[in-house]
């Protein structure tokens, strides 16, 4: 998709602090962080929101989870255990929900104490 920001730093047009790069998936830091952990975790293929990924190919869905998990791990956010100290996972969807860019991305927050319910 020509106007992405996100295919267009897939296809490396934008530069990105990429943290984790596989076939498919591709993990960087948001520009604008709201944790000490903020990494944006994405499909390289587009799909405008997480529902629509997941009915169009539920296995890259699944990638793109164990991707963010993989990342958590990486910061330090998981234990063994996966329990401790743990992270939280956000697919912004529509405009009720604030989402700007319409390239499926998973947020990856950590790092802080995280406030439930969110605003
Ligand atoms: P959302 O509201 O869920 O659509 O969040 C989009 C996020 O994308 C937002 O936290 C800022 C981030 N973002 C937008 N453009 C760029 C960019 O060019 N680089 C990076 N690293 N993040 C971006």
């Amino acid at each position: 998709m020509p106007d992405c920001p996100f295919c267009r730093m897939v296809a490396g047009e934008i530069p990105a602090d990429v943290v984790h790069d596989t076939e498919r998936v591709l993990a960087f830091r948001d520009i604008n962080p709201q944790a000490s952990t903020h990494v944006l975790v994405i499909p390289k293929e587009h799909h405008p929101t997480a529902g629509a990924l997941a009915e169009a190919d539920p296995a890259l869905m699944g990638e793109v989870v164990a991707a963010a998990h993989a990342v958590a791990r990486q910061e330090g956010l998981v234990a063994g255990d996966g329990a401790e100290p743990g992270y939280r996972l956000v697919a912004n969807t529509g405009p009720a929900a604030g989402q700007t860019v319409h390239h499926v991305h998973l947020h990856l927050l950590g790092g802080r104490d995280l406030g439930w319910p969110p605003g």
